[in-house]
């Protein structure tokens, strides 16, 4: 049986995954609003993932005998301004959300809750592909510039995520 601590943390981490979720829409739909497909593609698809962590997560929780507890997803600003602020916010917003897995890890190796500790192992290694990945991204927009041909040649390339 999971701990009251562990599943609060828990609940706490579904609402943030969800809410990330809802982020990543927003900025998808704000992206397509300026004719860029592929940022927003990339970005819809991004929102799917966290869905998908917030599920695994469900799962998990219920697994160990925890309850859900689902509260409301704020809603996100959605004045995300140009491309290359879009992407930075969303690193941001990354490094974020591995501060928090990094604590709820640090909680339940002070509970010793070895199963959530090992199911935090994976959300660990996913924050470090998450941070990598975004970062190039960033790397490659502040390389061309929010003005120009090749951020078209960039929105083209973005968009192949989940087509292939
Ligand atoms: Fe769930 O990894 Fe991004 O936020």
């Amino acid at each position: 049986m999971i701990s009251r601590t562990m599943q609060d943390a828990l609940n706490a981490q579904i609402n943030l995954e969800q809410y990330s979720a809802q982020l990543y829409l927003a900025m998808s739909a704000h992206c397509a609003g300026k004719s860029f497909k592929g940022f927003a593609q990339w970005l819809k698809v991004q929102s799917a993932e966290e869905t998908a962590h917030a599920a695994k997560l469900v799962t998990f929780l219920l697994d160990r005998g925890g309850q859900l507890e689902l509260k409301p997803i704020a809603a996100p600003n959605d004045d995300f301004g140009g491309i290359i602020k879009v992407f930075e916010q969303t690193l941001a917003h990354e490094k974020t959300i591995t501060g928090r897995i990094n604590a709820l890890f640090e909680l339940a190796r002070a509970e010793k809750d070895y199963a959530s500790e090992i199911t935090l192992q994976w959300y660990v290694t996913e924050q470090v592909e998450e941070e990598a990945h975004v970062g190039e991204v960033v790397d490659h927009l502040h390389a061309v510039g929010d003005q120009g041909g090749a951020i078209w040649y960039l929105d083209s390339k973005m968009g192949k995520r989940g087509k292939a």
